[in-house]
């Protein structure tokens, strides 16, 4: 598990860094990319990217035609973020262990290095040697990342319009499949998709996804609580402090890490429909449900 992780994080890093070259200088328009890289080369766990290489790999494909849509999934996470970070959203001083882009930039470079992100994730994605298979991918990114209410920018929006309000398990459910499952299954079906894979495995890989996501989410809203914010690189507390609900608050910390259990289970159980060893994915499902940071 830890070679293949370490093997699939080196292709990730040196690919995002070509996606995303140094500015010439002169350049006036360099601000703006500068801070594009702060944010997408500031580490984080590089979950997605990692779930698309390995999705290519299990349905038999080659995972540098993967690349560009890993690399694709991680920008529009990594733009996410940013406006997720902004004092019209969040307003959060700490992410990926560093002061958040807008400390850094100021609000108005941090939005267009969210917006610049967001495009060149699309210019990426397009940029696979087959044509018909970046199209494909393509298209699950836009639908998943957008707006409506199951991608991830109608699951922010119902994330916004629910705070300090009353929210119940549905509510919670539609409002995590949407903020942080779509992604995570956009991850998933991308590298099926470089691989060329049916209809049959994309469906499969977005019930790992799904299962995966929810698990990944509501660990998310119980380190909220009892996470270290240097592991994390990001302040804890600030669910309650902004009075959002959560698996937490309706359930309390115990039972909703039971829920991370029993979702990791049937994301390890839909790896049974591929042919390939899911050994990998299986690991990181369990790794995730226990994850500290
Ligand atoms: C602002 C359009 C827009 C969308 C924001 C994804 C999101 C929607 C906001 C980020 C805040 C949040 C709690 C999202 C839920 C998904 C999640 C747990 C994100 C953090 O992902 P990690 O832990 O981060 O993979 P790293 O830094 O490791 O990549």
């Amino acid at each position: 598990m830890n070679d293949v992780m370490e093997r699939y994080l080196e292709r990730i890093e040196q690919a995002l860094r070509g996606y995303l070259p140094e500015p010439e200088k002169g350049d006036p328009s360099a601000p703006v990319r500068e801070a594009m890289r702060y944010s997408l080369l500031a580490g984080g766990k590089r979950i997605r990217p990692v779930l698309a290489l390995a999705f290519c790999a299990l349905c038999g494909g080659d995972v540098d035609a993967a690349l560009p849509f890993a690399c694709a999934v991680e920008m529009v996470h990594t733009y996410s973020l940013i406006h997720d970070d902004l004092p019209c959203m969040d307003d959060d001083e700490l992410r990926r262990g560093r002061p958040t882009n807008h400390r850094v930039y100021g609000e108005d470079i941090a939005m267009l290095a969210g917006d610049g992100l967001l495009t060149l994730a699309f210019e990426t994605a397009l940029s696979g040697e087959d044509q018909a298979a970046s199209a494909r991918a393509a298209h699950v990114l836009a639908r998943c990342a957008g707006a409506a209410k199951t991608g991830m920018v109608g699951g922010q929006c119902i994330d916004l319009k629910t705070e300090g309000g009353e929210a119940d398990l549905e509510l919670l459910y539609a409002m995590d499949r949407a903020k942080t499952v779509a992604l995570i299954a956009a991850a998933c079906q991308m590298g099926c998709i470089a691989a060329g894979a049916s209809e049959e495995l994309l469906a499969a890989a977005g019930e790992y996804a799904n299962g995966v996501g929810m698990a990944f989410q509501i660990r998310d809203d119980i380190l909220d609580v009892v996470g270290d914010a240097a592991a994390l690189g990001k302040n804890v507390g600030m669910d309650s402090a902004r009075d959002k609900r959560n698996y937490v608050s309706l359930l309390g910390t115990e039972k909703a890490q039971a829920l991370v259990e029993e979702y990791t289970q049937n994301a390890v159980q839909a790896l049974d429909k591929f042919p390939g060893d899911g050994r990998f994915l299986r690991e990181l499902a369990l790794e995730l449900a226990r994850r500290n940071h």
